[in-house]
């Protein structure tokens, strides 16, 4: 491996002109991008998709015949405009840099998408491409926040503007739900077959909910296109793993230093994925399970698992590693309270609601997650884990609260993770009294509930678009009483509740 001086010799861009100068380490797309095709329009094109789906399309687009599953990206938001300027000069190629805990680093140049489309500038664009023929599945990734329930309900929001916005202008959408049905109803007016709509968030039974959210929308639009949708549209649930976390100016400088080509949006990701997908399309799929996806007929017990302990365990270390002062998943679970902590949690609290799959064994799944968490070389912020937890702590937290409370167990672990919580949104403040950010659609009702704690120690639980019930749940209420008290008292220190917490499980 070459690597470039520290001169201020101009780089290549990474492009597929350049793409010959890369190293012979460096696997590129062999595959003649010129003959490829888009069947799958993706919308959402953040890190993840790019370490994730948009992988295992490029390995899919090495083996013949695949040519038609190529990726044509969409960008929703404003924000999305720097990520085309950058796709759009590079060719829409872009490195993908595989690190593992040991050290081993795999670069591969990823060509799988074709073409993106920045929807704030040319909407019309967007919905035609959507309709076209070759548009076989249109994927998302809009984060949980995107699919617009209630979190404590599941029920669709109405009142979101952006929605009563695309109720009323379909021609001028904002949405994924606008984009979708006003290219849903041009395909039914054409007597056109559906597209699928697979999603690959992190909810569970993600496919579900999409059609539910979808065909709430569309209900109030147009009640035949509802029925078209209800018996033709398909929606895989899926479930979906690999962690990405967010680019950072360091993984720019590898790159540039490693392969002498500038490339200004690179994504660094583990070596562990995993991708488990309902085989339900209307029009043809890829064959991703000759690249390592697996199809079945039920994703539930598969995602259950991953969501309740996986993207749990992020959140728990998240917000009480935040309080603590740590800045990194890797950090806080190599500190051993942590890690006890987590696997207690893991054991006790998540455990006994998960069912147990064929093929895979649950305490070998857990140790494997403590050392991914552990890979020193994944650098994933807990800033990241603790972006819009009022989207993500409904699904991976506070449903396994509930689901223990109606069978009567314990869950004083999660309890504290609900208050550490209520402390972040509240003080904004680390114990070393770092400022801590809330990224969050809620963050000012979460800063409004959680800053009435001390006049009421359950003010935060009465955010019921959250947490449902639990303020009129006795038990889960005494205990979580006592956690804001330890929280909350002088010099407080969160290693030493959590221990305490350890203990009085036995
Ligand atoms: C994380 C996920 O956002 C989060 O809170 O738990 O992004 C997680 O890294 C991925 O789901 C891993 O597959």
């Amino acid at each position: 491996m070459q690597h470039a001086q520290q001169t201020n010799v101009k780089l290549n861009t990474l492009s597929q002109q350049t793409l010959s100068t890369l190293p012979a380490d460096v696997d590129v797309p062999q595959y003649d991008r010129s003959k490829l095709t888009a069947g799958i329009v993706h919308i959402g094109v953040g890190g993840f998709h790019r370490a994730h789906q948009a992988m295992y399309i490029n390995e899919l687009l090495k083996k013949p015949g695949s040519e038609s599953w190529a990726i044509c990206g969409v960008g929703l938001l404003e924000a999305n405009r720097s990520l085309r300027d950058v796709l759009v000069k590079q060719d829409y190629l872009y490195t993908l840099t595989v690190r593992h805990p040991n050290g081993k680093i795999e670069h591969q140049v990823m060509g799988s998408m074709i073409d993106f489309l920045f929807a704030p500038e040319n909407k019309q664009q967007v919905i035609d491409k959507l309709v076209n023929p070759q548009t076989k599945i249109v994927s998302l990734t809009i984060t949980e926040g995107g699919y617009n329930f209630n979190p404590a309900t599941s029920e669709f929001d109405f009142t979101n503007p952006d929605i009563v916005h695309d109720m009323a202008h379909l021609d001028d959408p904002i949405t994924a739900f606008g984009y979708i049905t006003a290219a849903l109803l041009q395909r039914k007016a054409k007597g056109m077959k559906p597209f699928t709509i697979q999603s690959c968030d992190n909810i569970q039974h993600n496919g579900d909910m999409t059609r539910k959210m979808l065909l709430a929308f569309v209900s109030k639009i147009d009640a035949e296109l509802g029925q078209w949708i209800e018996s033709s549209v398909p929606f895989p649930n899926a479930m979906v793993d690999r962690i990405t976390p967010v680019t950072t100016k360091a993984d720019i400088e590898y790159v540039a230093s490693a392969y002498n080509v500038q490339d200004e949006w690179p994504i660094t990701c583990e070596a562990f994925t995993q991708w488990v997908i309902e085989d339900n399309f209307s029009d043809g799929r890829p064959a991703l399970d000759s690249v390592g996806a697996q199809f079945v007929t039920d994703v539930t017990p598969f995602e259950k698992m991953k969501i309740r302990l996986l993207n749990a365990g992020h959140s728990v270390l998240g917000l009480l590693g935040s309080i603590h002062g740590y800045a990194t998943i890797d950090e806080s679970v190599t500190d051993p309270l942590f890690a006890a902590y987590l696997r207690k949690f893991m054991d006790d609290e998540v455990t006994p609601l998960i069912e147990q799959l064929p093929g895979i064994d649950l305490e070998q799944y857990k140790d494997t997650l403590i050392e991914r968490f552990a890979n020193p070389n994944i650098k994933d912020s807990l800033a990241r884990i603790c972006l819009e937890s009022s989207a993500k702590l409904p699904k991976f937290i506070i449903a396994s609260i509930n689901e223990n409370i109606a069978l009567n167990r314990d869950t004083s672990l999660a309890c504290l993770v609900i208050a550490a919580w209520c402390l972040y949104s509240d003080k904004r403040v680390d114990q070393q009294g770092n400022q801590l950010d809330i990224n969050d659609q809620m963050a000012a009702q979460l800063h409004d509930y959680a800053s009435k704690t001390e006049q009421d120690a359950l003010s935060f639980l009465q955010l019921t678009d959250l947490f449902g019930d639990l303020n009129n749940q006795a038990n889960f209420c005494k205990d979580y009483r006592q956690a804001i008290a330890s929280l909350y008292a002088p010099g407080s220190d969160i290693k030493s509740i959590m221990q305490a917490r350890l203990q009085a499980k036995g």
